[in-house]
């Protein structure tokens, strides 16, 4: 090459530099905005709200923190390499280069030496997090079932601790505030995963193992979660959330729940509703009482590993509709069972209290797998049942009594 290259102008790679560094660092501080905001995006992981989510969180920071100090000692070395040894106009190739390195032993153990170290004190945090979640997991004194159908979660309660299961609900799990409850995840069909990110990590729900993870909320909250992992065809309609009430509120619920199903009065539209339930419903659905158990349907033949027949509260593949109004949503937490709440009752009582959302619990019956795509053929999910309008108007009269 000549000797004298014509100088090239750098003030347009300047600007061109300054440009993308700025756009960068403002996307991120975008995404950090975004991942931050708990009320926009619920599902957010940075914002602990509970004792297990409060571990990861801090190792998260650990480890954030000191790749922060990596990225700033790399990039700072890179940069300033960069400008220290950088072509000037008056270089002359072939000459005037800086002395070439090559084959130091010492140097190269010590960066190799600096990351190998690095990493060490890394994993040693991380091990001693997982072991501290899971020995909560394994210490803590309540538990509940949690096991996941396609597409819903069911959650089951041993109150009086005799093996079987006294309290069955679906989609909202219903926790005491400042208590490590351990959940045993379990699944009814495929893999699916269990995530409420304020409260701890995700844990998958796999056929045939239970996974126990522990969850832990301060404060008396709504808390978001959606499965994890792909399950087929509704798994984007597979949310769940967990609610923690306070010690009394939690009893209260714990009551209600183990009280039996409210019986409509004689001659009123939600008994009609009753008898059309008896007929077109309870072969698959619970309610507490009402089905003598193994009368399920071959298509819905239970799960033997998950109670099935065993247990006249255990319906196999459809939600327990027992109290279905004491949840605040429903169809794998995806439509609200109440139109509008009352304002003065805090959404953290034992019992919602507002007016129930008839138009799309009549909606969902009219046809479920058009509110919400389901395999109803291969008996996931709900199938069309062809209801006339008398019925679904006595059915959501009957079903917004269950409380
Ligand atoms: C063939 C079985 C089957 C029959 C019969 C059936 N359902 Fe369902 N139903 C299901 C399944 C499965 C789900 C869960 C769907 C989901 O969330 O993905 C469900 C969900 C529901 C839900 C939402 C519950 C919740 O908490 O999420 C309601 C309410 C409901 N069904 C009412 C009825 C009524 C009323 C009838 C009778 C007209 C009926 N179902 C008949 C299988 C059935
Ligand atoms: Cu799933």
């Amino acid at each position: 090459m000549a000797a004298n290259t014509p100088r090239r102008s750098h003030t347009r790679d300047y600007v061109i530099a300054t440009v993308l560094t700025l756009l960068m660092i403002g996307g991120m501080l975008l995404i950090l905005h975004n991942i931050t905001d708990a009320v926009n995006h619920p599902l957010t992981t940075l914002k602990p709200r509970g004792e297990e989510a409060r571990k990861i969180d801090d190792l998260s920071r650990l480890v954030f923190g000191i790749a922060g100090l990596v990225f700033v000692f790399v990039e700072g070395g890179t940069l300033f390499l960069v400008y220290r040894f950088r072509r000037r106009h008056d270089d002359v190739d072939g000459e005037d280069e800086p002395v070439q390195v090559h084959g130091r032993s010492v140097l190269e153990w010590t960066w190799t030496a600096i990351p190998a170290l690095t990493l060490a004190i890394l994993a040693a945090f991380n091990v001693s997090t997982l072991w501290d979640l899971e020995s909560d997991a394994e210490q803590a004194k309540m538990s509940v079932e949690v096991i996941g159908q396609q597409w819903w979660w069911e959650f089951r309660y041993d109150t009086n601790n005799d093996g079987k299961p006294d309290i069955i609900t679906a989609n909202q799990l219903v926790i005491p505030t400042k208590t490590m409850v351990a959940v045993k995840i379990a699944s009814n069909d495929v893999i699916h995963s269990f995530w409420i990110p304020a409260l701890n990590g995700k844990k998958d729900a796999v056929p045939g193992r239970v996974h126990r993870i522990a969850l832990h909320a301060d404060e008396p909250g709504v808390f978001e979660g959606q499965c994890t992992e792909y399950c087929g065809l509704s798994h984007g309609y597979m949310r769940m959330q967990v609610k923690a009430l306070s010690a009394s509120d939690y009893d209260a619920w714990v009551e209600n729940q183990l009280s039996g199903p409210v019986e409509p009065k004689d001659g009123t539209l939600a008994a009609e509703g009753k008898t059309v339930f008896d007929q077109k419903c309870a072969s698959c659905h619970q309610i507490n009482g009402y089905t003598p158990a193994g009368e399920q349907t071959d298509s819905h033949e239970p799960n033997p590993d998950y109670g099935g027949a065993e247990h006249p509260l255990i319906s196999g593949n459809a939600p327990n509709l027992t109290h279905l109004m004491s949840r605040d949503h429903f169809a794998g937490g995806m439509f609200p069972l109440y139109d509008s709440y009352d304002e003065a009752a805090p959404k953290t009582s034992a019992m919602p209290d507002g007016v129930a959302n008839q138009g799309e619990l009549g909606d969902w019956l009219r046809d479920p797998p058009n509110k919400k795509p389901m395999a109803a053929d291969r008996a996931r999910g709900m199938p069309n049942l062809n209801l006339s309008e008398d019925e679904i108007g006595k059915l959501v009269a009957y079903l917004t009594t269950l409380k």
